[in-house]
């Protein structure tokens, strides 16, 4: 999969080819990643990208024709069909089942804004689709795209190991993760669940899953509510209620 991004600040995006499941997977050839600078199409002597917004009022605007032409030369170094999005906090929020149609296209083209955002002309004319990160602000698009970028990964075929790689369609999926231990045993009065020392896995996998319901309960009732509980589930999390009523 491709990934070409918009940006004035190439360097940013240029980041994620150095580090972590990003770098790795352009080492192996499983993605590759470019960014185009507007300012490097531009025909004035200032190499001017943004100006003042009609209708006046703060900040400024990226101007249409350098966003436009960037677009056209990340187009044509690739030859399948390419979705051209545009992160913004007006777009439509990630989720994972969303990134997951993203995986189907060859090349992703991802435009970050900066400054109040871009010429609205440019959204409606070359964008497919407007995304946001969520309900909070950040000061421009980059970040955005990385966030992007590196959940997409992650789920590209031969990216991740076999362990990691069967989580995804694992029975948690939608819950809270349970919660994790190493060495020492002890941290002043704080104890390693004895279940987990135990050696027994059918107890350790009850008492994972009870944890994961509890917690999503406890945490984001929101994603409990969306999720088609199993009887055995509904006896580990009314089990986890009693005991914190209980306290
Ligand atoms: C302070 C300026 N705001 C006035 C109401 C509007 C605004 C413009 C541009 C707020 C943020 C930004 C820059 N943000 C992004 O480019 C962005 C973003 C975000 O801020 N939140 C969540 N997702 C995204 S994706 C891109």
């Amino acid at each position: 999969m491709r990934f070409d991004v918009i940006t004035l600040f190439p360097e940013m995006i240029q980041s994620a080819n150095g580090y972590g499941v990003t770098g790795r997977a352009k080492d192996r050839g499983i993605i590759e990643l470019s960014a185009w600078n507007p300012r490097d199409y531009t025909s004035d002597k200032h190499r001017t990208v943004d100006d003042r917004p009609y209708g006046g009022g703060p900040g400024m605007v990226l101007k249409y024709q350098p966003l436009h032409d960037a677009l056209t030369a990340a187009k044509q170094v690739s030859s399948g069909s390419a979705r051209v999005v545009y992160l913004s906090p007006q777009g439509k929020p990630i989720t994972q089942a969303l990134l997951a149609e993203a995986c189907e296209v060859s090349q992703l083209i991802l435009v970050a804004g900066r400054y109040e955002g871009v010429d609205e002309r440019f959204v409606d004319l070359d964008c497919d689709e407007e995304w946001s990160i969520g309900d909070y602000v950040i000061s421009g698009g980059e970040l955005a795209a990385l966030v992007v970028i590196d959940a997409i990964t992650r789920l590209l075929p031969g990216v991740l190991g076999d362990e990691e790689s069967a989580q995804h369609d694992s029975y948690m999926n939608g819950l809270l993760d349970f919660p994790h231990f190493t060495r020492p045993e002890r941290i002043s009065a704080s104890q390693v669940p004895d279940v987990l020392l135990s050696g027994n896995h059918s107890d350790i996998n009850r008492w994972r899953m009870k944890q994961a319901l509890g917690r999503t309960w406890q945490r984001r009732p929101d994603l409990l509510k969306k999720k088609e509980l199993t009887l055995e589930q509904e006896k580990l999390l009314n089990e986890f209620i009693r005991q914190v009523e209980l306290n």
